[in-house]
């Protein structure tokens, strides 16, 4: 404030005109701010300045431009005192930030002119900036959307996440063997982010408990002697679509509670003093790969607790700023757990509220089940987080004494409602019996929150049908569905310009925040010239993507062909294999002269396998090994090339979806949560081949039958094969000769220079009646599909109007109609 009025007093501005616009935005303003920032803040020479100079310098542009907004964004939050959201998510996968921030706050074309008159290009100056790889998969993404969407339709919101140092992993193809690397996006810092000093917030562990009688006479417990750690904020600015709206990221870091520890210190051991400082910055150095055997991993779980410790002292802070009672909580606060992984802030919000706040039990379950809402991303049962009490109660003491409280205040609750049923005890506790006793943590999700989502229709019915249907019995209404979507602005706008022109050429700019707008393009099917700009436009994508691919892997493939392309992290349920053996058995056909009339095509496969996942690491290796044979063998010519793109991330996705004609959403039906990769693919004009999962179901609603290649069992049939197995592997390939072929050239070493163990764990894998994904079982169904796709691609004409009434059908799946219902049904905000 007395800066301001300083300011005021100096420049004779009046009122709050001299923070209005203190970044303008033109051309001159944007050019004389890189400079600036070059040599203030880079100590460089501007006419000795590089690409990656110039990137920052921009990047630095744009925060100036954004915190101005952010500042007075935050002070509308306050003026109106509204319900604001907090978005707990271990992960965002944010990836790049100039692009989307230059087009959200509609200054790309004055910085493309700026950065050209500065003699730069702007694609390269966007190549300089490394991903922020903040996340694994589509929940990470999902996260990022959100933030997007959120800003845009103008909720009160915050992202709260964890600054990792070392973000996803770097993944090379070493002889076709996936090889992990470091991923340090921050050896040069990043021009994104405010680093603030304060508030830096202590954050607890391990020690034990002891009570006290408090003034009111009142048993109070104290967590003591604890080992602490410091949380350090760092700011990300999220700017909404050209709404002046800016809101933020909010980030911590793990640093020592004390720059060295003076006991160590003073007896001498600074070696051991400075270990320890290192140990406890180690929370946010990496960022975990999904991993079934987290429950043993202490450090994981301080992760959580450390992001969610620091994230509620600032909720709290912020709300006691204009409240001396918890009576009106529920009505400023809302907490999205983004899947399990923040689920301790449950029993520690219960910890806030009675140890240092003094509520009762009842007025602090209350208020925390009424806060919280917590988003399911899984049908694997194992794949729900689970923590060893042993471990809970040593990192947390009185996290998991609360937690039993918790438990047995549900089993009384469920015992009155089901006398004498044990199994329904045993099953729903939160404890989880055995030898090693564990914390089920989705248990204590669905029980702390009022809200329980999952994320496509389909998704839902199978958490409320079978992974808990006793939930469901027990709390009618707390389980919903919130189908998910991906932002329009980066998946559309920012990645496919050249589309995006021609759409907004014909129907105007409002799809871009009302994505169901995209409908007027069914009128222009018929256009004969609006199909050619079309086609021109994929094909310069495909031609984009076929230098990239030789640039980065130095295989020749030709955009005439089309392009089949599968990129998402590899695992089994996802069904890369099911893709592969396709392949193998178009080679076998072009090998035996029986490809005739098959269209040339190029199979794209990028993604990341979880290190200790053996099996996917396999899957890798014998795509890699497809590839080597198929792309060398002169018999083949140029009817087919296999490619595995590495490192996939989300800047190799922008340039790979743009690019597909075709989009392989294969998971076995009921494995697959949602996908985001599916949207995305046909918001870009790609076809899609896939089973009857997640939200492929949705999409295929949208579209049309007629306009999307689906293939295989329905949920329903897989469950039923999965119990009675009514057709085994063995007798598939007895039936069906080609198939038997295919398998037998994994088995035989046709793919591993004659080795025939290498690949012997995946043979015995599809050969395995129990397969759990049933590959074999889709097979036919499949090939027969892939038939149906090649026909169809015959005939371009057609193919493009399917493409086109793919893209203008996509309304639905835009983050904007997800936010909205996650505001209005769970969070209780209205929106706009
Ligand atoms: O979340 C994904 C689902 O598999 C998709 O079907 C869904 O579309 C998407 C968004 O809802 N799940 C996912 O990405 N999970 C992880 O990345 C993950 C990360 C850490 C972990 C477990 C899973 N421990
Ligand atoms: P926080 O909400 O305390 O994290 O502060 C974020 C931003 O909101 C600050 O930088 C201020 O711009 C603004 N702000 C913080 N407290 C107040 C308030 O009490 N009234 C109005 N604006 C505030």
């Amino acid at each position: 404030m007395k800066v301001l009025e300083k300011v005021r007093s100096q420049t004779g501005h009046e009122g709050n005109d001299v923070m209005e616009n203190y970044f303008s935005t033109t051309v001159q303003a944007i050019k004389e701010n890189i400079i600036h920032h070059l040599m203030s803040f880079q100590g460089r020479d501007p006419e000795r300045s590089g690409a990656r100079d110039v990137y920052k310098a921009l990047a630095y542009t744009m925060r100036d431009i954004m915190v101005e907004k952010w500042i007075s964004t935050q002070k509308t939050f306050y003026a109106k005192q509204k319900k604001r959201v907090y978005y707990l998510s271990l992960e965002f996968l944010i990836g790049r930030s100039l692009g989307n921030s230059m087009t959200n706050l509609g200054i790309l074309d004055a910085a493309k002119k700026a950065v050209e008159e500065l003699g730069f290009d702007m694609e390269e100056i966007r190549n300089q900036e490394e991903d922020a790889a903040l996340g694994n998969g589509g929940l990470g993404r999902l996260a990022a959307c959100f933030m997007d969407s959120i800003a845009t339709l103008k909720i009160p919101a915050y992202g709260y996440g964890i600054r990792y140092e070392y973000g996803l992993f770097f993944q090379q193809l070493v002889d076709g063997y996936q090889v992990e690397g470091p991923d340090n996006w921050l050896f040069d810092g990043t021009p994104w982010e405010f680093e603030r000093s304060l508030p830096l917030f202590n954050v607890q562990f391990f020690g034990n408990v002891t009570g006290y009688v408090d003034e009111n006479g009142n048993y109070r417990a104290k967590w003591v002697n604890t080992k602490d750690v410091k949380a350090r904020a760092s700011d990300i600015m999220v700017p909404g679509y050209r709404n002046d709206h800016v809101i933020n990221m909010r980030l911590w870091s793990a640093q020592s509670s004390r720059e060295l520890d003076l006991t160590d210190f003073s007896k001498g051991d600074y070696i051991g003093a400075v270990e320890s400082k290192v140990s406890s910055e180690t929370i946010s150095k990496v960022l975990y790969p999904p991993d079934h055997n987290y429950a043993g991993q202490e450090l994981r779980l301080k992760q959580q607790y450390f992001f969610v410790a620091a994230t509620f002292q600032d909720i709290m802070r912020r709300y006691k700023k204009k409240h001396d009672s918890f009576d009106q909580f529920t009505d400023r606060v809302a907490v999205q757990l983004n899947d399990t992984h923040p689920a301790i802030a449950i029993p520690e919000l219960m910890r806030i509220l009675l140890d240092l706040e003094g509520l009762s039990w009842e007025e602090a379950w209350h208020i925390c089940v009424n806060t919280f809402a917590y988003t399911n991303h899984t049908l694997m049962p194992e794949a729900l987080e689970r923590w060893s009490v042993e471990m809970m109660g040593r990192v947390l003491p009185r996290h998991l004494q609360i937690i039993y409280e918790i438990n047995q205040r549900f089993l009384d609750e469920l015992a009155q409602r089901y006398p004498g049923n044990v199994r329904k005890l045993r099953d729903l506790s939160i404890i989880e019996e055995g030898p090693v006793k564990m914390v089920r943590m989705a248990h204590l999700a669905i029980i702390g929150s009022h809200s329980v989502n999952g994320v496509a229709e389909l998704h839902s019915k199978l958490l409320k049908e079978r992974i808990f249907p006793d939930f469901h019995e027990f709390f009618p209404g707390r389980f919903n569905s919130k189908t998910n979507g991906i932002t329009p602005r980066r998946w559309l706008l920012d990645v496919n310009p050249e589309l995006a022109d021609l759409i907004s050429g014909r129907i105007g700019f409002g799809w871009i925040t009302d994505l169901d707008q995209l409908r007027g393009l069914e009128s222009f099917v018929e256009d004969t010239e609006f199909r050619q700009s079309w086609q021109r436009i994929k094909f310069n994508n495909k031609k984009r993507l076929a230098d990239y691919i030789k640039k980065t892997v130095g295989v020749t493939v030709s955009p005439d062909t089309m392009f089949d392309i599968q990129v998402k992290r590899i695992h089994e349920y996802k069904r890369q294999l099911l893709n592969a053996l396709h392949l193998i058995y178009l080679y076998h056909r072009i090998v035996r002269g029986e490809a005739d009339d098959m269209v040339p095509r190029t199979a794209v496969f990028a993604g990341k396998a979880a290190p200790s996942y053996w099996r996917a690491k396999l899957i890798i290796k014998l795509i890699t090994s497809i590839a080597d044979v198929v792309n060398n063998d002169p018999r083949v010519k140029d009817r087919l090339k296999v490619v595995f793109l590495p490192n996939y991330n989300v800047s190799q996705a922008e340039i790979i979806m743009v690019a597909a004609d075709l989009s392989e959403q294969i998971s076995t039906a009921g494995t697959e949560a949602s996908g985001t990769g599916n949207m995305k693919f046909s918001l870009n004009g790609a076809l899609t081949i896939g089973t009857l999962d997640g939200a492929n179901i949705e999409i295929r609603e949208e579209v049309g039958k007629e306009n999307i290649f689906i293939f295989g069992m329905t949920a329903e049939e897989a469950e039923y094969e999965r119990k009675n197995a009514s057709r085994t592997p063995w007798q598939i390939c007895r039936k069906n000769g080609e198939i038997a072929e295919i398998i037998e050239s994994i088995g035989d070493g046709s793919f591993s220079d004659g080795n025939k163990d290498l690949f012997k764990p995946l043979v015995d894998s599809l050969m395995d009646k129990h397969d759990p994904y049933l590959l074999l079982l889709d097979l036919e169904s499949y090939i027969d599909c892939q038939k149906r796709v090649n026909r169809a691609y015959l005939d371009q004409e057609n193919w493009t109007r399917t493409a086109i009434l793919n893209v203008a059908r996509m309304g639905k799946f835009s983050t904007d109609r997800t936010i909205k219902e996650y505001a209005e049904e769970i969070w209780g905000i209205p929106v706009g």
